[in-house]
């Protein structure tokens, strides 16, 4: 075995590892016993050997070199078909008791699932190179970062952790003796040695049909088997700066959240900073690079996906975006839709399974009105214009270092992340949503966040079109019981009182009697955050409804705006018979969850239901 190192710092004590920790060095010899790779490499991040580990893949056909006069520096990987995103039905999370990781989590007992699972990766990456990841999720030495090390036999994983986290030797630097760090386990689960020694040949995307993405909140660790697709591998994304790390906020008082970020400048030149949850598959991203249509006003991106958010010395909500790239979907991001986001992924980019062009350059369903006649398809296979199937995957990606997008906010990297001044929670929601509502204070907006739901869109997920509650948009993400999660959010607000942000609920895709959205959506929703902003600077009112407080029409940013007769009373329309029956849902579901479903949030159900009753 030949162990190459790093140009990691060393010091005089240091013996047994490339790095400061004796903790972090002991696991990597351990681990390297255990999975018995040919060779182990220790991660620098440096683009030299993003090139090497691109190179290497290229000549082993596991990525396609795009045309570098189109798209410079840039690949594009095709994964197995039968590993083409998050398995959250193989998504683990392992406290010693079963009523800690709570009901809508997948539990098992910790001790029998390491068992199980230290006999898979026993050898598994046998005849690969085990790939030393250290990583800061969150600007290097920002008082809310914090570090991991990811182990991992694919080099795939190892260029998109480049892109999607601080990684390699500044990393590194940051670990001290005792520095907490959190161990990420990753394989493939495709060696190429079998236990008799028999070897085989690689394949372009090596996963195994067994997959596991497995979290230990109380010693918080992550091991993850069998996928190489997106958050089952890049394992910095949602197993650490969300399940694990909403474990960490629990325990030491703050928040770890699905949740974007992004700086909006009023018309005065008045800054504010917005986090928003939305479940996946509503237009995080798009949200998060908007134009507004709106003149004078100006939006910024701080962050896409995730935010860590930290009470600060002067008792404010600060948050920084943990991650440094956007993993973004890519089927849907077009030149009308996001202009940004195209611009954005200009080169430097990886995607996955989207299609390629002829001449080399990549294309999706919605990157522009008509697709190219001829294509490769997601999966390498000739595809013509008019071809029922999609040329891309639905859940096709790209992946690109976020200080590419043209609207990045300065801030962005701040290590000490910005003041919060206001919470959106949005779903996809046909009806009964408004367009937008303010919380009547933070308790009611964690029963609005509480309540999130969202229609499904793919097949995959169930009937499209049923409702999903989405709690926070941290159903398949929190890494404890949804309910303790609740109270945290309540405790949290107490902490903060006076200086709490305010909460909105926001939906862009209410319907028509016809079928029709209502509200255009996209550039347009700046006139959404234009009343957001006056609402926090006091200049404009609302009134009262089950809903929260509501704009008047005549306050708000409509100018230029061809709204369809009719259309402003329906966006805003709360029937209370068909609000009474999604609280029947919501009962539902506060059962489900049970006893650790705070108080406070069943009486407001109760309140609710008594006020819809007397509106009947
Ligand atoms: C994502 C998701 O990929 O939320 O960001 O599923
Ligand atoms: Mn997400």
């Amino acid at each position: 075995m030949t162990v190459m190192f790093s140009e990691a710092p060393r010091s005089a004590e240091h013996v047994a590892g490339p790095t400061r920790s004796p903790s972090a060095n002991e696991w990597v010899a351990q681990m390297t016993e255990l999975l018995q790779p040919a060779d182990v490499h220790w991660c620098t991040g440096t683009s030299d050997e993003f090139d090497l580990l691109t190179e290497k893949l290229v000549q082993e056909g596991s990525l396609v070199r795009l045309n570098s006069e189109r798209r410079p520096n840039s690949f594009l990987a095709r994964s197995d078909p039968r590993d083409v995103a998050r398995s959250e039905e193989r998504t683990f999370i392992c406290s010693e008791r079963p009523e800690d990781a709570g009901v809508t989590n997948n539990w098992r007992a910790p001790d029998e699932m390491k068992a199980e699972l230290t006999e898979l990766f026993r050898g598994s990456m046998r005849g690969r190179t085990m790939y030393v990841v250290p990583f800061s999720m969150g600007p290097i030495g920002s008082p809310l970062a914090k570090l991991g090390i990811q182990i991992t036999d694919s080099p795939y994983a190892v260029i998109s952790m480049q892109i999607m986290t601080r990684m390699g030797t500044e990393a590194v630097e940051q670990l001290g003796p005792d520095t907490e760090w959190v161990p990420a386990l990753h394989s493939v689960g495709y060696p190429l040695i079998d236990d008799s020694g028999v070897r085989r040949d690689d394949v372009a995307w090596p996963c195994n049909d067994e997959k596991y993405i497995v979290h230990f909140p109380e010693t918080r660790e992550i091991w993850s088997y069998g996928s190489g697709y997106g958050g089952n591998s890049l394992l910095g994304k949602k197993c650490f700066a969300l399940r694990i790390a909403s474990v960490l906020a629990r325990d030491e008082g703050w928040m770890a959240e699905h949740m974007l970020i992004i700086k909006v400048t009023s018309p005065e030149g008045r800054v504010h900073h917005l986090a928003a949850a939305f479940p996946s598959a509503c237009g995080k991203t798009n949200f998060a690079m908007l134009q507004p249509t709106l003149p004078g006003w100006k939006v910024e991106t701080i962050g896409d996906d995730i935010a860590w958010l930290r009470p600060d010395d002067d008792g404010r909500l600060r948050a920084i975006n943990p991650e440094r790239g956007f993993f973004g979907v890519a089927p849907g991001t077009g030149v009308d839709t996001n202009p940004t986001a195209v611009a954005t992924i200009w080169g430097n980019t990886i995607f996955t399974n989207v299609a390629l062009t002829v001449d080399g350059d990549i294309w999706w369903e919605g990157l522009t009105d008509t697709a190219p006649e001829r294509l490769a398809d997601w999966q390498g296979r000739p595809w013509m214009r008019g071809l029922p199937a999609p040329a891309a995957h639905p859940n096709g990606r790209f992946t690109v270092p976020a200080d590419q997008c043209p609207q990045i906010a300065d801030e962005w990297d701040d290590p000490q992340g910005v003041v919060i001044d206001a919470i959106l929670f949005g779903g996809r929601r046909a009806s009964n949503i408004p367009l937008v509502s303010e919380a009547t204070d933070w308790e009611h907006g964690v029963f609005l966040g509480a309540t999130l739901s969202s229609e499904q869109t793919a097949a995959a997920e169930g009937p499209v079109g049923k409702l999903r509650h989405d709690p926070f948009a941290m159903l398949p993400f929190c890494g404890y019981d949804m309910g303790d999660y609740w109270q945290h959010w309540l405790d949290v607000g107490e902490e903060l009182g006076d200086n709490a942000p305010r909460i909105f609920q926001v939906n862009w895709f209410r319907k028509g009697a016809d079928g029709s959205f209502l509200w255009p959506g996209f550039g347009e929703n700046s006139r959404v955050l234009d009343w957001i902003v006056r609402r926090l600077e006091g200049s404009v009112s609302a009134v009262k409804s089950p809903a929260g407080s509501l704009p008047i029409r005549d306050e708000f940013a409509l100018d230029g705006l061809e709204l369809p007769a009719g259309a402003w009373n329906e966006l805003f329309d709360v029937d209370p018979a068909a609000w009474l029956q999604e609280s029947e849902q919501t009962t539902e579901l506060f059962d489900r969850i049970g006893a650790t479903v705070p108080k406070v949030l069943r009486h407001r159900l109760t309140r609710l239901r008594w006020d819809l009753v007397s509106r009947l």
